[in-house]
C-alpha cells in the first residue's frame, strides 16, 4: 500500500477490462494505483498478478488519489452510465484537484461525456476515451478512441501510445503487441486525439455499430451457406478460413473460422456453434448507434437491421412457434443445384459489397455528427486507428484509410474509386444472393438492407415524389416541384377543388 505519490497512473474497476489495462500499462512502464469498490477483488488481483512493482494496491478512493503523481491521471473502467457519476463524485470527495484528469474509458454514451466534462468543469478535467478489443485488447494492446480538452491529451498521451496496439508503417497489418513476453517498441500506434468533448466515445460508439453489422453479415454467410448448400459448421469454417487470405481478412472472419470448426465440449462428436442456442444479446452501442441515426436523419438502415435481428433473434419461443404455422418455400437441404463453388464466391461478394456499405452508413454517421457537434474528424485516421487491436479490425480499414487519405471530404465510401470499383465488382453476385434469399425464404436483412442502401443511395429519383403528393393530401404538408427552385413549396387543394389550385407556400413544409 502506498503512503505517498508514486504512481504514474490511476485506475478504478478491476472487471475483465480494467485488470487487463492495469497490466498491460505495468508491462509498458508506467506504476498503476489500482482500486476496486469490492476492496477483495483488488486484493485477489495484487496477489496474483502484481507484476514486480507495477501495481500499486489501494483500498480507499483516498489512498489512490494520495498514491499518484500530479497532476494526476485517474482512468475509470467501471460499468457505463450512473455507476460514472458516482464514481467522479467519490473522487472529489476523495481529494481530486481541478488540474487532475478523470478518464473515463468505459463504453459511455457521448452525450454523457459531453455533459459530464460541462458539469465537472471546475473539480477536474474530465476526459472520455473509448477502448475496443474486449479483454486481449485491453491486455496487449487496444484500439483507443479519446476525446476530450487537447492539453489534456497531451498528457494522456504518452500512456495511450505506449499501450494500444501497433500497427506496421507500410503495410498498416497489426503487429504482434509482445514477443517473449516483453512489449514490442515501434510500430504505429492504434490511438489518436478524436476531437472535443464526447468526439471519443462518439467514435467508439460507432465502432460499436460497424461490429453489430459486421457480425451480422457473416451470421447471414453462414446461414446461406448452410441452407442453400447444405454445408456442415466446419466446411463452413473451412471457407471463412480461406476468405480471412484475401480482402475480408478480418478479426471478426478469423475467429469465425475457429468457431465453426470448434468440437463441442458436451456431444465431442459433434460441433459447439449447433449447440449455442440462437437468441443473441445485446449491451446498448448498436442500439445507440441506431437511434441516433434515426435522430440525425442519416439511413444507417444495415447497422439499425443488424440490431433489429438481435431483436428478432430474441424472439426464439414465438418464432419456434411461428415456424409451425408461417409457410416460405420448402426448404430442400441443398436447395441450390448451380455450381457450389461460384455460389460460395457469391457469397463472399455479397458479403464484401454489403460490407462497404455498412462502413458507409457509420462514416456517413460521423460526417454529420461533426457538423452538429461542432467536430473536426479526420476520417482517414480514425480508419487507421481500426485497423489493429479492435474487433472490427481488418485488412479493409487499409482501404478506408487510403480512401479518406486521397479525398478527405469523401461524401460516401462507395464513391472511393477503389470501393466503387469493387461493388461493381461483386454487384451481379451480391444480386444473385439477395434473390436466392428470397427465393429460398432464407432471411437475409443485413445483405438485403445493404443492397437497398446502395439502390437507393444511387437513385436520382426516388418515389418520395409521391409520399410528398400523400402528405400534402391528407395533411396540407406540402411539396416542392421539379420545376421550381428548392425552397419553394407549394400545396394543391385535393380532391374537393374540381380544378385544383396551387398555392405557393412561404417557408418550409412539415409534418408528419
Ligand atoms: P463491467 O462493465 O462489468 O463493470 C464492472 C466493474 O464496475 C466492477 O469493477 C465493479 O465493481 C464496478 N462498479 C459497478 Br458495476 N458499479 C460501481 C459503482 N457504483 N462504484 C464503483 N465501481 C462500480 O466491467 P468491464 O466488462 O470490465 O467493462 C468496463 C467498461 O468498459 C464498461 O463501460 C464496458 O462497457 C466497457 N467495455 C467493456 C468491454 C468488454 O469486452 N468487457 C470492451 C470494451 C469496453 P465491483 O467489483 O465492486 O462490483
Amino acid at each position: 500500500m502506498a503512503n505517498q505519490a508514486v504512481a504514474d497512473v490511476g485506475l478504478i474497476g478491476l472487471a475483465v477490462m480494467g485488470e487487463n489495462l492495469a497490466l498491460n500499462m505495468a508491462d509498458h512502464g508506467f506504476k498503476v494505483a489500482v482500486y476496486n469498490r469490492t476492496t477483495e477483488i483488488m486484493r485477489k488481483f495484487i496477489a496474483r498478478e502484481n507484476p514486480p512493482g507495477g501495481l500499486v494496491g489501494c483500498e480507499t478512493l483516498k489512498e489512490l488519489v494520495a498514491a499518484i503523481k500530479k497532476p494526476r491521471k485517474i482512468i475509470i473502467l467501471v460499468k457505463a452510465g450512473g455507476a460514472v457519476d458516482k464514481v467522479v463524485q467519490q473522487l472529489f470527495e476523495a481529494g481530486v484537484e481541478a488540474d487532475d484528469i478523470v478518464v473515463d474509458c468505459g463504453n459511455s454514451l457521448w452525450t454523457d461525456t459531453i455533459r459530464r466534462e460541462k458539469e465537472y468543469a471546475s473539480r477536474c478535467k474530465f476526459f472520455g476515451s473509448g477502448v475496443s478489443g474486449g479483454e486481449l485488447g485491453a491486455r496487449f494492446g487496444p484500439s483507443m478512441m479519446p476525446g476530450g480538452d487537447p492539453d489534456s491529451w497531451r498528457h494522456l498521451n504518452p500512456i495511450w501510445e505506449a499501450v494500444a496496439a501497433k500497427v506496421d508503417a507500410k503495410t498498416g497489418k497489426p503487429l504482434e503487441s509482445y514477443v517473449a513476453g516483453k512489449p514490442v517498441i515501434g510500430g504505429v500506434p492504434c490511438t489518436t486525439y478524436i476531437g472535443p468533448n464526447g468526439a471519443g466515445h462518439y467514435v467508439k460508439m460507432i465502432h460499436n455499430g460497424i461490429e453489430y453489422i459486421d457480425m451480422q453479415l457473416i451470421g447471414e454467410a453462414y446461414s446461406l451457406m448452410s441452407n442453400l448448400l447444405g454445408m456442415k459448421a466446419p466446411e463452413i469454417g473451412k471457407v471463412f478460413e480461406q476468405w480471412n487470405s484475401g480482402d475480408l481478412d478480418s478479426y471478426l472472419i478469423q475467429i469465425t473460422a475457429d468457431i465453426l470448426q470448434q468440437r463441442d465440449p458436451v456431444h465431442p462428436e459433434g460441433y459447439l456453434v449447433d449447440y449455442v442456442l440462437d437468441t443473441a444479446g445485446q449491451k446498448g452501442t448498436g442500439k445507440w448507434t441506431s437511434t441516433n441515426a434515426l435522430d440525425m436523419g442519416i439511413p444507417a438502415n444495415s447497422i439499425a437491421e443488424a440490431v433489429f435481428a438481435r431483436c428478432m433473434s430474441a424472439l426464439k419461443e414465438e418464432r419456434v412457434e411461428a415456424s409451425k404455422h408461417l409457410k416460405g418455400p420448402p426448404l430442400l437441404s441443398p436447395s441450390y443445384t448451380g455450381n457450389r463453388e461460384e455460389l460460395i464466391n457469391a457469397i463472399r461478394d455479397a458479403l464484401y459489397c454489403s460490407k462497404i456499405c455498412a462502413y458507409a452508413q457509420g462514416f456517413q454517421l460521423m460526417r454529420e455528427a461533426q457538423k452538429e457537434y461542432k467536430w473536426v474528424l479526420n476520417f482517414a485516421e480514425i480508419a487507421a486507428i481500426w485497423r489493429g487491436g479492435c474487433i472490427i479490425r481488418a485488412r479493409f480499414l487499409q482501404k478506408i484509410t487510403d480512401a479518406y487519405t486521397r479525398n478527405k471530404s469523401l461524401v460516401n465510401l462507395m464513391l472511393d474509386p477503389y470501393f466503387n470499383g469493387q461493388i461493381q465488382q461483386g454487384q451481379a453476385n451480391w444480386r444473385k444472393i439477395v434473390s436466392l434469399a428470397a427465393a429460398n425464404g432464407v432471411a437475409a436483412p443485413a445483405f438485403m438492407s445493404a443492397l437497398a442502401y446502395y439502390d437507393g443511395y444511387r437513385s436520382a429519383r426516388l418515389p418520395a415524389n409521391l409520399l410528398q403528393g400523400q402528405r400534402d393530401y391528407f395533411g396540407a404538408h406540402t411539396y416542392e416541384r421539379t420545376d421550381a427552385p428548392r425552397g419553394k413549396f407549394f400545396h394543391l387543394d385535393w380532391p374537393e377543388q374540381t380544378r385544383p389550385q396551387i398555392t405557393i407556400i412561404p417557408g418550409s413544409g412539415g409534418g408528419h
